[in-house]
C-alpha cells in the first residue's frame, strides 16, 4: 500500500489542473500517473464508473472521481481551509468554482483547436502520450483528437462566432489581470475553492496551449504568474512586497474583481437560464427514477440550450452538472441570515449575477458512487 495519494491525469487535462492545485496548494503528498497507465484501465475505472480524469486513489485504496468531489474529499476532513469563512467572499468563491469549470468552455476549446498552426504539434504530443501503449495507438489518438477537436460546438462555439468568444475572453481576461495585479489570489493572500475551479480552463487550455499561452504571456501577465502561482506549494507572490495571509478582511470584494464578474455573467446568466429551461422540459419528459445516472449532456442537438449575449445568438448543450455546482451557492445562500441574504444578493446585483440564484432544476441533482444522480 502506498502512503501517498495518486492522482490520475494529464498536463493537458482541463479538470486535471484544478485538483492537482489543490493537491499542491495543501501540501498534500501525491504522485501523478497518465490514465494512460495500465492501472487506469483495470483498477481505477471500475470503481471510478466513468474513465473521466482527475480520479484519485487514496492510500486505503478508495477511488474519487470528479474535481469537485476530490477537493471536497479533503475540504471536510481538514476543517475547509480554502472556503472563505464570511458570507460574500465564500459566495462568491463557490461561484467561480462554477463559472470556472463550466462557463469557460467556449474560450478553453476555441483557442485549443481553432488555431491548428500553433497548437497542432504540441496538442498531437500530448494526446499520444496520453494513450496506453499498446497497437493501434496512434489511430485511437486521432480518433480522439477528431472527437475532441468538434467539442467546441458542443459548447456554442460555431464557425461564425469566433469574434464574439474572443472579445468576451479578451476583455475577461483583461479584467482578470487589473483584478490580481493587486492581489496575488482572486480573494487575498491564499487561494479559495474559486481559484481551483478558475484554474480549470485558466491553466491546460488558456495558459499552456501555445496560441492562447501567448496572448496571455503579451496580455496578463498577473494572470500568467496567477497560473504559476497557482501551481507552486508556496505562495508564490515575490512581487508583492507586503503580503499578508489568508483573505482580505471585512468580507470585502474588490471593485476590481466585480468587473470580473460582470464580464462572465454575460454569458453564464443566459446560458444558465436556458440550460435549466431545456433541462427541466427534458426532466418533465424523461421523469428518471429517483437514483438514476444524470448523464453529461441530455442528447445531442435536439436538446441544445439557445440564448443571446451580446447580441450573439449561441446555441450549447445543456449541462445537468453545472446546477450541481450550483446547488451548492443557492444551498450556502439559503443558510445565511436574512441580513447577510440583503448583502450577497446587493452584491450579486452588482455583477449582474443575482439571478443565478433562483435559476434550480426541478429535481435535485446528489452524488453516489461516483456518478450525479436524479434525486
Ligand atoms: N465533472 C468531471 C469532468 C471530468 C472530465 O470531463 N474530464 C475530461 C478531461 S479534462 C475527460 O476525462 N474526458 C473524457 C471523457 O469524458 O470521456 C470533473 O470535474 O472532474
Amino acid at each position: 500500500m502506498l502512503d501517498k495519494y495518486t492522482l490520475y491525469g494529464i498536463p493537458h487535462s482541463l479538470y486535471t489542473g484544478r485538483a492537482r492545485s489543490y493537491l499542491i496548494k495543501n501540501g498534500i503528498p501525491f504522485r501523478e500517473l497518465s490514465c494512460g497507465h495500465e492501472s487506469f484501465k483495470t483498477e481505477i475505472v471500475p470503481k471510478a464508473k466513468l474513465a473521466t480524469i482527475p480520479a484519485l486513489l487514496t492510500p486505503t485504496g478508495e477511488v474519487i472521481r470528479d474535481g469537485a468531489a476530490i477537493i471536497e474529499y479533503f475540504e471536510v476532513r481538514n476543517d475547509r481551509p480554502c472556503r472563505p469563512k464570511s458570507p460574500r467572499q465564500r459566495l462568491v468563491s463557490d461561484l467561480f468554482d462554477v463559472i470556472g469549470a463550466e462557463g469557460l468552455l467556449r474560450p478553453a476549446m476555441h483557442y485549443r483547436w481553432n488555431f491548428p498552426n500553433e497548437n497542432l504539434d504540441f496538442l498531437k504530443y500530448h494526446f499520444l502520450n496520453a494513450q496506453r501503449l499498446g497497437p493501434n495507438r496512434q489511430e485511437k489518438t486521432d480518433y480522439v483528437m477528431d472527437k475532441m477537436r468538434f467539442a467546441g460546438r458542443m459548447f456554442g462555439v460555431s464557425d461564425t462566432n469566433h469574434e464574439f468568444v474572443e472579445s468576451l475572453y479578451m476583455d475577461f481576461l483583461r479584467a482578470l489581470d487589473k483584478h490580481l495585479a493587486s492581489v496575488p489570489y482572486l480573494l487575498g493572500w491564499k487561494p479559495c475553492i474559486g481559484d481551483f475551479g478558475l484554474l480549470a480552463p485558466m491553466f491546460a487550455h488558456l495558459g499552456r496551449d501555445p496560441k492562447p499561452l501567448a496572448i496571455m504571456q503579451r496580455e496578463a501577465i498577473h494572470v500568467y504568474r496567477w497560473i504559476e502561482r497557482m501551481n507552486s506549494p508556496q505562495q508564490d507572490a515575490a512581487e508583492f512586497f507586503e503580503a499578508g495571509e489568508g483573505y482580505l478582511s471585512d468580507d470585502l470584494i474588490p471593485e476590481t474583481l466585480i468587473d470580473v464578474l460582470r464580464i462572465l455573467a454575460e454569458d453564464f446568466v443566459p446560458e444558465t437560464r436556458a440550460a435549466a429551461n431545456a433541462i427541466n422540459g427534458w426532466l418533465a419528459d424523461a421523469n428518471p427514477p429517483k437514483g438514476k445516472r444524470a448523464a453529461r449532456y441530455l442528447g445531442q442537438n435536439e436538446s441544445k440550450a439557445e440564448f443571446t449575449a451580446r447580441g450573439e445568438q449561441l446555441a450549447a448543450g445543456a449541462q445537468p452538472y453545472r446546477f450541481y455546482l450550483l446547488q451548492r451557492v443557492q444551498d450556502h445562500f439559503g443558510t445565511l441570515s436574512s441580513d447577510e441574504q440583503v448583502t450577497v444578493k446587493s452584491l450579486l446585483k452588482r455583477c449582474d449575477l443575482d439571478e443565478v440564484l433562483d435559476i434550480t432544476l426541478e429535481r435535485r441533482l446528489g452524488c453516489e458512487g461516483n456518478l450525479e444522480i436524479w434525486l
